[in-house]
């Protein structure tokens, strides 16, 4: 664990890593009580020609909230002209769509109920790695700014990572601080090894805030706050007032009581929050380009899930619809992955973030991760895939996802959900009870039983979460 005042300083214990992944000739004639800089150049890998992997994290990003990917309300610039530049992958599905949970299957490999973080505010169990810890043995200087939320939202320590301190807070108080921060350490970074950094920014989570605000303190017909937006005001998504049958706890789990202004002034919202994003992500990707390490930087960008965006009267994330469930993950470096090359075929999954950097890196990834690596499809190869995604949510919900279908449920509830996303990409038909599908609901059944019992579970560990407060009554449309 590094200390939070000396970020940068290489020690000796991660001398002694590194030297262990294969420095250890250079080591060798390091002597005890030697200097940072000493250490530091006695690590040096001249011919280290790996290359570094820059993971970038938002929060609640929706795949198709962003400009390149068929969003009209959002001006994305610099996410834009990484997809142009790079791979995008369509049908890619969060692990769960929920914060914690999410981060610790992207950080680790698998799946939420194999790294102890069921819900929010959990660590991940002792028994998985994460990211920086897989890394750093193996030569790579490894970084993190930014949100966490494994189980504190801005660590000064994190197992594994230096942590470029930035503050903390809001994303519109810190995403800024984290992306300058970011770029700081691109600038000055040491050339002698490659790096895995991780830029984790709120954006555009701040909408919980908005929508809490408004949920409990803005009275429903309070109208425009600038009559001068109406009219410019993103149009309602077709599945708005969509109710299809639900899970009981799912069935009462909507906003009810936005107006139509609101509903749309909330859109608009939502854009402008993934517009400073935009911006954020767009200054680390100018430090890189500037520093001339472009052509050898992966860069991965994914969101932990997405949000609810009024489709099905929902606002923020804990569904298996669409809304929460899809994520961008888009795969970028000049010179080795395909540019221009949007992946529909493919399902891909947040476990698939680890094999992936460790694919590029020429690392094992962690032994008996249900991830992927996305390198042969951001390369352009055909190679045998996945036939389906699982994902899970609230402890109990459970989702899996093929080329053609979406099936989810609740253990002990009699209603469950089947979707025919060929059909109707809305989710407005649930077809659990469609004579004409059995077969079909039956093997998806299957499917997620056959998963469920390979995963390597673990007891979930403790949260810090504090205990919640007592629901409000539930707002439902009259
Ligand atoms: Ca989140």
């Amino acid at each position: 664990m590094s200390r939070p005042d000396a970020p940068f300083r290489l020690t000796r214990r991660r001398a002694l890593q590194a030297g262990a992944a294969g420095a250890g000739a250079l080591l060798a004639g390091c002597a005890p009580g030697a200097t940072a800089r000493e250490a530091r150049q006695a690590d040096a890998s001249p011919g280290d020609d790996r290359p570094n992997i820059l993971l970038i994290i938002s929060d609640q990003l929706g795949l198709d909230a962003i400009g390149a990917h068929g969003c009209p309300d959002v001006a994305t610039p610099h996410l834009d002209r990484l997809i142009r530049g790079g791979t995008t992958f369509m049908e890619s599905h969060s692990a769960s769509p929920v914060c914690s949970p999410a981060r610790s299957s992207i950080m680790t490999g698998f799946m939420p109920v194999e790294t102890g973080v069921v819900s929010n505010g959990r660590p991940i169990h002792e028994k998985r790695k994460n990211l920086g810890q897989h890394f750093r043995p193996h030569g790579y200087e490894t970084v993190y700014c930014g949100k966490w939320h494994l189980p504190g939202g801005y660590q000064a320590a994190i197992d594994g990572f230096d942590v470029l301190p930035a503050g903390k807070g809001q994303g519109d108080l810190n995403d800024t601080a984290v992306s300058n921060a970011c770029a700081a350490w691109i600038k000055q970074r040491p050339k002698e090894k490659p790096f895995l950094m991780v830029a984790s920014f709120m954006q555009p989570h701040d909408i919980c805030y908005w929508g809490n605000a408004r949920a409990n303190r803005m009275p429903p017909d309070l109208g425009l706050p600038f009559e001068a937006l109406r009219g410019r005001l993103p149009a309602l998504p077709p599945n708005h007032t969509s109710r299809p049958p639900e899970p009981k706890i799912l069935a009462s789990h909507f906003v009810g009581d936005y107006s139509e202004d609101m509903w749309r002034y909330y859109l608009w919202l939502y854009a402008r929050m993934i517009e400073m994003l935009d911006a954020d992500v767009g200054r680390v990707l100018d430090t890189l380009e500037a520093a001339g390490q472009a052509d050898r930087t992966v860069v991965i960008l994914t969101s932990d899930h997405g949000d609810g965006r009024g489709r099905h009267l929902h606002v923020s994330k804990w569904y298996p619809y669409d809304e929460a469930m899809k994520v961008p993950m888009i795969l970028a470096c000049p010179g080795r992955i395909k540019a221009g090359q949007a992946d529909r075929a493919h399902l891909v999954t947040g476990l698939d973030v680890m094999a992936t950097a460790c694919d590029y890196a020429g690392i094992k990834p962690p032994a008996g991760s249900g991830g992927r690596s996305l390198r042969p499809l951001a390369e352009g190869r055909d190679v045998p895939w996945r036939d389906f995604v699982v994902s899970e949510w609230q402890g109990a919900g459970r989702m899996v996802r093929t080329a053609r279908y979406k099936y989810a449920r609740y253990p002990g509830d009699p209603v469950e959900m089947l979707f025919d996303m060929q059909e109707d990409p809305w989710e407005t038909k649930n077809l659990y009870q469609e004579a004409a599908l059995a077969d079909v609901l039956a093997r998806h059944r299957t499917m997620m039983d056959d998963y469920l019992a390979g995963l390597d579970v673990v007891d979930p560990t403790a949260s810090n979460e504090r205990p919640a407060r007592p629901a409000a009554p539930k707002k439902k449309r009259t």
